[in-house]
């Protein structure tokens, strides 16, 4: 397993669960100060910044693109794959494929979070859901051209209504067949959802294609209650060999929780 810390350029998500949000080649150097293999990017829009020059922040400090971040289709363009209206709902693919495409020359997978939205109203769940799995089929073949997999993340409660389950996901992918596809194990949404966050990760089995290392509280990990050990103890029974990546809030402040997650990462990986 790798570790990887979040980069955002998103000022709408000030207040997210990122670490860096200085320009660019600052993040990157802190990345690279803390210890980090890898960075995951949070951008505004797929054309926030050329490929070539991430190609050169990343060549410059030795640092891997871990995934780039969809979520900005939502908080700032207000998308969703499951907007009742087809307009939105075309536009949040296209926002979707542009960013794969932009992730896949750097290597890197993109990550589907908010912008999967939510049922209700006149959509009923399995509208919702029968929408996202033809969206997740056309992002999981957009994604193979750059033989990189799209990440799908259930998200707590309190964020979607469609799967908050890790196990939940793994079923979705199986019984639509949805080819291309893994999920995300963000520990922040599991230990609000699971009952067993390490067995729900071994439930998932292979699925399980990315990470979010995030404490309980979403701080960095040692500054809640999680325990990490039986979970990196699940993610290696289950063969998991990808990233740890810090989707966390930048408290006390961005420095202490980039370092205080990459000693856990490296105690845990020992
Ligand atoms: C995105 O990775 C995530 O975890 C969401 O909670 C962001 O809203
Ligand atoms: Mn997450």
């Amino acid at each position: 397993m790798k570790s990887a810390i979040t980069l955002s350029q998103v000022p709408e998500a000030a207040s997210g669960p990122f670490v860096f949000h200085q320009p660019l080649a600052e993040g990157f150097a802190a990345a690279k100060k803390h210890g980090y293999d890898s960075v995951e990017l949070f951008f505004p829009s797929p054309d926030f910044i050329t490929v070539a020059e991430v190609k050169t922040l990343a060549a410059k400090h030795d640092l891997g693109i871990a995934a780039v971040g969809t979520g900005a289709g939502m908080v700032k363009h207000g998308l969703s794959l499951t907007d009742p209206d087809p307009t939105i709902r075309e536009k949040a693919l296209a926002f979707i494929i542009q960013m794969i495409d932009f992730g896949g020359q750097l290597g890197a997978p993109a990550i589907l979070g908010s912008m999967q939205g939510k049922w209700g109203g006149n959509i009923s769940r399995n509208q919702a859901l029968s929408w996202l799995a033809v969206a997740l089929k056309a992002a999981g073949t957009a994604a193979a051209k750059h033989n990189v997999p799209f990440i799908y993340e259930p998200l707590n409660r309190y964020e979607t209504n469609l799967i908050n389950h890790l196990a939940e996901g793994a079923k979705y992918i199986e019984e639509n067949n949805l080819e291309n596809i893994v999920l995300l194990a963000d520990l922040f949404h599991m230990n609000i959802e699971e009952s067993d966050v390490a067995q729900a990760i071994i439930d998932a089995g292979k699925h399980t294609g990315h990470v979010h290392f995030a404490d309980s509280n979403r701080n960095a990990m040692g500054m809640g209650h999680t325990d990490p050990t039986p979970i990196i103890a699940a993610l290696k029974q289950v063969g998991y060999t990808g990233y740890l990546s810090a989707e966390i809030f930048p408290k006390p402040d961005a420095d202490a929780c980039a370092a205080q997650e990459i000693k856990t990462i490296k105690e845990v990986l020992a």
